[in-house]
């Protein structure tokens, strides 16, 4: 490596930053000049970077190598072995798997946000070892989105990832159109830190300012005010209750004549199957604000007011992808579509319904799209896939059947997981079970550059490098810089490229030439980027070759791009008969017949009201709280946590209260807490705050879940306490949102 003190620009999931770097050693860490808001979230990076709890040397557990005993994962007792030994253990029983029980024995999913960076994408780089070896069960959708990737498509005919990226109207259509933006679950400038990819210009802020200035109207309908930036309105809504708030204000546009008809009649299918449900004709209940006051905490003359304003101004209708973390997570994502279209005002410029806005720091921003620089992941001969969250039931149903959006398919029997780039004992929902299913597959192999609870719990554990220990190119679709990533110190430990590791797998079993194509990786980045330089060219964008951008670190694209026939619904409004939507109709599907076709109760043919199991309709003495688990604002997930659980008085997790809440159980700010219900029990820290709904707790994910054996997990992981249930049998996503539980003062 180089001697002496040099800087040099990175990117990163949560933006680009200079690194100062001495000798072997990154020793500060300073933001990107042109980021107008820059993250705080890299300070922290040279302490986790050379945190001591980097894993080594190659780690297999000791009972596994032993007697393949799998009882004990957790149990911390390890065996180090130079690489060959580790890689021939590896390959050999990678191969005694797939031959024995076929691929399909094998889980691949491997989900998780690992590091960016186009080359080194743990994700893609498992996924195409694993092709490479025969194939692997793989996952659908995402933690993020899974609900929402499954419900969508049905309304809108797109899919919707592209519709959330390629299809929504940007911040400055919003600023110049917009008069009233109700969000729920806010626009959270916590989370436009981090974007998949990079996120060079944090500008979500920055945009709120230009909106207030503006005199736009801004709604934050969420249990706390921080879900959106300063200066918005606040309407404290019960968790889990939007739907029913939906429902009322579509209530009063109906009744009050501010329907608009003519869209409807135009643009959908299946409103009159949805209006005697909102009027009651057929259960008894119209869906009125009175009818809603009381289940979202919001009073109903509020409603009203609330209805006639967004009637009467343009409007668009925001949703967090939070709102569809929940049971029934469906549900508010169809009602918030079938209420903009009651509003006539989709395809409007700044008017209708958005995703996701805030959630990652890309949404919003309007570019042209560039293709390349993508690795490949070769193909999967094997087709088994399960939604993504739905690992937990897997793992205990081999051979059983489940639905999953009009499919019925038994889960597959899995004897080996192997993970790259994700941290499922972070961010999967009741811990306490996942660690029991844990035990079932006869072999765990995790690369992982520290020692998370899911490397902990892992019979061979790899130690993977992070970005700024290799060369990569830094580049996303939803972002206009493009960087190249320099290897700024050394490998920590003995740590290798996943990509070193997998040729070395390849390579023992036979298949490394189908992995490498016989190129290292200083081959691949000057390839995938002369492909990528190609293709720009012929976008008339100039770019310098490879050696040059190593020289320049990084560049701004000249991708900007006009918006306003971006919209999805633009021509379709114009002439929906010319530009249908994808939808079986062709147009915005209010009934949908394919989903009735389902025959699901838990999600109908078109959107209705349903309770969660676990909220404060359902609340008990035993659990009384609804507790929110957002992501945390101070980092991404659980990454950086080693060197953040270091700081003094970060850890255990800090848990947001309200005051009366706080008061009745004697709780003041800093005293430390249990939370805890019939799934588990975690340690937390209070803040005691006038910012969240009485009735509501927060406690942020991104805690490591401690070891094995407590009763109580010491740091404040949420997920010991959330529900590991499908949002519904057709989304199958995440529940995370959807838990009660109590909190106590824990004697000093
Ligand atoms: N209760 C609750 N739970 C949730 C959520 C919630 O809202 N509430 N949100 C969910 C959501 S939306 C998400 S996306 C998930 C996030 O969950 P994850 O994506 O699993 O979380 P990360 O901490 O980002 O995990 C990435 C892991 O990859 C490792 N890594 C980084 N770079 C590399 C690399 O180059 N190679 C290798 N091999 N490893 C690398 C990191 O050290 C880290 O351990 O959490 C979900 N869980
Ligand atoms: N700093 C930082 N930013 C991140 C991440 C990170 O780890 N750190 N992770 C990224 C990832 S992977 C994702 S998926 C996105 C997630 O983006 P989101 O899903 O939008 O974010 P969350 O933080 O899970 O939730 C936002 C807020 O929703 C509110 N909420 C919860 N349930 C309900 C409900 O039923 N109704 C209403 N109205 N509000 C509710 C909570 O108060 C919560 O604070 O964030 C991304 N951004
Ligand atoms: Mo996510």
């Amino acid at each position: 490596m180089k001697d002496g003190r040099f800087t040099k620009v990175t990117s990163s999931h949560w933006g680009a930053f200079e690194v100062e770097v001495e000798g072997d050693t990154i020793v500060a860490t300073r933001p990107f000049a042109p980021d107008p808001s820059p993250s705080a979230i890299p300070q922290i990076l040279p302490q986790a970077v050379h945190h001591r709890s980097r894993i080594a040397r190659p780690s297999i557990r000791r009972a596994w190598l032993d007697s393949r005993d799998r009882s004990g994962r957790g149990d911390g007792d390890y065996v180090e072995l130079p690489w060959d030994e580790a890689l021939d253990i590896a390959a050999a029983e990678i191969d005694r798997i797939r031959k024995t029980h076929g691929n399909e024995a094998i889980f691949g999913g491997s989900y998780g946000w690992s590091s960016a960076g186009r080359f080194h994408h743990a994700q893609s780089q498992v996924h195409r070892f694993l092709n490479a070896a025969g194939g692997y069960v793989a996952s659908f959708g995402s933690y993020s989105t899974g609900c929402a990737q499954a419900i969508m498509p049905h309304v809108f005919g797109k899919e919707f990832l592209a519709f959330l990226y390629e299809h929504q109207d940007s911040y400055q259509t919003i600023h110049d159109n917009t008069e009233t933006l109700v969000m729920f679950g806010g626009i959270n400038p916590k989370n436009s830190q981090v974007s998949m990819g990079g996120v060079s210009e944090h500008v979500t802020g920055p945009w709120f300012e230009r909106f207030h200035s503006k005199g736009i109207f801004c709604l934050n309908v969420s249990p706390q005010r921080v879900d959106a930036p300063p200066g918005c309105d606040w309407l404290a809504v019960r968790p889990a209750s939007d739907t029913a708030l939906m429902l009322a204000l579509a209530h009063v546009l109906e009744t009050e004549g501010l329907t608009d008809r003519a869209f409807l009649d135009r643009c959908t299918v299946g409103y009159e199957r949805f209006r005697p449900y909102l009027l009651g004709e057929r259960d008894g209940t119209p869906k009125s604000p009175d009818w809603a006051a009381p289940l979202c905490g919001v009073e109903a003359e509020t409603i009203r007011a609330l209805a006639r304003r967004m009637a009467s101004t343009r409007t668009l209708i925001t949703v967090a992808w939070s709102l569809q973390r929940g049971e029934h997570g469906e549900q508010p994502y169809w009602m918030a579509s079938v209420l903009a279209a009651m509003l006539g005002q989709i395809g409007l410029p700044g008017g209708g319904v958005g995703f996701g806005y805030g959630a990652i720091g890309g949404i919003g921003k309007s570019f042209r799209g560039m293709r390349g620089m993508t690795f490949s992941q070769l193909s999967n001969p094997v087709k088994t896939v399960i939604p993504v969250a739905r690992i937990g039931d897997m793992l205990r149903n081999p051979g059983q059947p489940y639905d999953f959006n009009g499919r019925r398919g038994p889960y597959p029997d899995i004897r080996l997981i192997y993970w790259a780039g994700g941290n499922p004992f972070h961010h999967h929902q009741d811990l306490n079970r996942l660690h029991e299913a844990w035990a079932k597959p006869e072999t765990i192999i995790v690369n992982e550059p520290w020692w998370t609870p899911t490397a902990k719990r892992a019979d061979i554990v790899f130690p993977a490098t992070t970005p700024y220990e290799r060369e990569d190119i830094g580049r996303s679709p939803l972002d206009d810089y493009l960087f190249h990533m320099p290897r700024l110190i050394p490998p920590v430990g003995e740590a290798r490229d996943d990509y070193a590791i997998f040729a070395g797998l390849a390579e023992r079993m036979g298949i490394g030439e189908t992995y490498t194509e016989g190129r290292t990786v200083d081959d691949w980045l000057p390839r995938l980027y002369a492909e990528y330089r190609s293709n720009a060219a012929e976008q008339g964008i100039d770019l310098p070759d490879y050696e040059g951008l190593k020289e320049q670190n990084w560049l701004k694209l000249p991708i900007a791009a006009d918006d306003s026939r971006r919209s999805l619904f633009r021509p379709f409004r114009d002439d929906p008969e010319s530009a249908p939507l994808g939808t079986p109709s062709g147009r915005i599907e209010i009934f949908s017949e394919r989903i009735a076709g389902f025959g699901y109760d838990d999600c109908p043919g078109h959107p209705v009201w349903l309770a969660p199991q676990e909220w404060l309709g359902t609340a008990t003495a035993a659990a009384p709280l609804h507790m929110v688990s957002p992501q945390p604002s101070d980092k991404l997930h659980s990454q950086l946590e080693a060197a953040l659980a270091d700081v003094e008085g970060a850890r255990p997790e800090k848990l947001v209260i309200h005051p009366r809440d706080a008061a009745t159980r004697g709780i003041a700010t800093g005293d430390l807490l249990r939370v805890f219900n019939a799934r588990g029990a975690a340690r937390a820290r209070a803040v005691v705050s006038e910012d969240i709904r009485e009735g509501v707790v927060a406690l942020p994910t991104g805690a490591w879940f401690g070891d094995p054996g407590g009763n109580i997990d010491p740091h404040g992981n949420p997920n010991v306490l959330t529900m590991d249930v499908g949002t519904s049998r057709l989304g199958q996503g995440c529940s995370a949102h959807t838990a009660l539980v109590e909190v106590a003062r824990e004697e000093p």
